[in-house]
């Protein structure tokens, strides 16, 4: 009896896991197992010897039993302590800074123009880059003899081989996404249409790809007295100056009458630039009454209905509002570059939450 208790004792105490306990278990008290068949011969034993021998085998199945559970309950907090060991963290460790891409400055200017005009209740309209040349022209009253043709240095797609038709072309404005939008919606409308845009043409000021944004409002008794409004709300939103003062030049595009180029009073003292103060006057966008024959293009009764239309340059805005010196380095991709002109994922431009802070 003894011996048997000191084998199994000892070695459940030196059990390393679970599965050599289970072994152990079996050997010694499952069904089979050596203290089982001892039990078993009592029924052999004379009853004296039965009256002694059954409740030492009971005792010891039970100290047996016990030690199993004390071994196994010793075995998991081992491997729980084991665990804590190998899987501690040091919670007070700061971040790991990640690479960190940014906003273009492009795309904030464009989000926050959207901003700003989604506000006086304008909606943002898209449409194709590879345009017809009727949408690109026609529709907005330049013709196919037109100067205006020649000074857009617009970018041809080719035809196939015996493809008479006129090609078509990159936009070189996103004017035709309005003649879109107003053959889709009718009057009255007002949207936006900012994107990209394509001339042929490169030098310091000029990219063969840049962003512009048109706006246009078509209502019954739209004026010109409403395109100011919007043009000073939009230049006092977007250039966070309370004091803008704007002048209104004649000019003349083929789709609008009467037209109007904008500036905006400004000041260059000690080569930097104030707005809303000062001798100077920088042109920041072109506008004007639409043209009856390009309402009529875009599906719309001129007896019925006029408004007006802008446009300007998103890349210039930003180069403006941001201090930005080289127009060219918006489109190299120039990780420095990028890092240092960009914005912030989270800070989504509002009107409540600021438009660039
Ligand atoms: C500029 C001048 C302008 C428009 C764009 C427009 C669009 C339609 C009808 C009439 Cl659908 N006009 N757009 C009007 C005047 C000026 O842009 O300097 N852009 C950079």
């Amino acid at each position: 009896m003894d011996d048997l208790r000191q084998k199994y004792l000892g070695a459940i105490a030196g059990a390393a896991d679970e599965a050599a306990l289970e072994e152990l278990r079996v050997q010694a008290v499952g069904k089979k197992g050596e203290i089982s068949l001892k039990m078993r011969e009592l029924g052999k034993m004379s009853p004296e010897e039965r009256q002694i021998m059954g409740p030492r085998l009971n005792a010891l199945k039970d100290e047996i039993n016990s030690a199993l559970s004390a071994q196994k309950a010793a075995l998991g907090d081992a491997a729980l302590n084991e665990r804590l060991r190998a899987e501690w963290l040091d919670v007070t460790l700061p971040g790991r800074p990640r690479p960190r891409g940014t906003i273009h400055p492009v795309s904030q200017v464009t989000e926050e123009v959207t901003a700003i005009f989604a506000d006086m209740g304008f909606a943002v309209a898209e449409g194709p880059q590879i345009e017809s040349d009727w949408f690109n022209f026609d529709a907005l009253n330049i013709p196919p003899e037109h100067p205006a043709r020649q000074e857009h240095d617009t970018f041809f797609m080719s035809r196939a081989e015996g493809d008479d038709r006129p090609p078509h072309v990159l936009r070189t404005h996103t004017s035709p996404v309005q003649i879109r939008a107003m053959q889709d919606q009718g009057a009255p409308i007002r949207v936006i249409a900012p994107g990209r845009v394509y001339r042929c043409d490169y030098d310091q000021t000029h990219t063969p790809m840049f962003h512009q944004v048109e706006g246009l409002a078509i209502d019954r008794d739209i004026s010109m007295a409403n395109l100011k409004w919007v043009l000073e709300e939009f230049c006092r939103a977007f250039f966070e100056v309370d004091n803008v003062e704007l002048r209104f030049r004649a000019s003349h595009f083929p789709f609008t009458e009467p037209s109007a180029e904008v500036d905006i009073r400004c000041s260059w003292d000690g080569g930097a630039l104030k707005l809303g103060e000062g001798d100077d006057w920088m042109e920041i966008l072109g506008s004007g009454m639409v043209h009856p024959k390009v309402l009529k293009a875009g599906g719309i009764d001129p007896d019925q209905w006029q408004g007006f239309a802008f446009g300007m340059g998103i890349d210039r805005l930003a180069m403006l509002k941001y201090g930005i010196p080289d127009l060219r380095a918006f489109f190299d991709s120039d990780l420095r570059w990028l890092r240092h002109y960009g914005f912030s994922a989270l800070d989504m431009p509002t009107l409540h939450g600021g438009l660039s802070r």
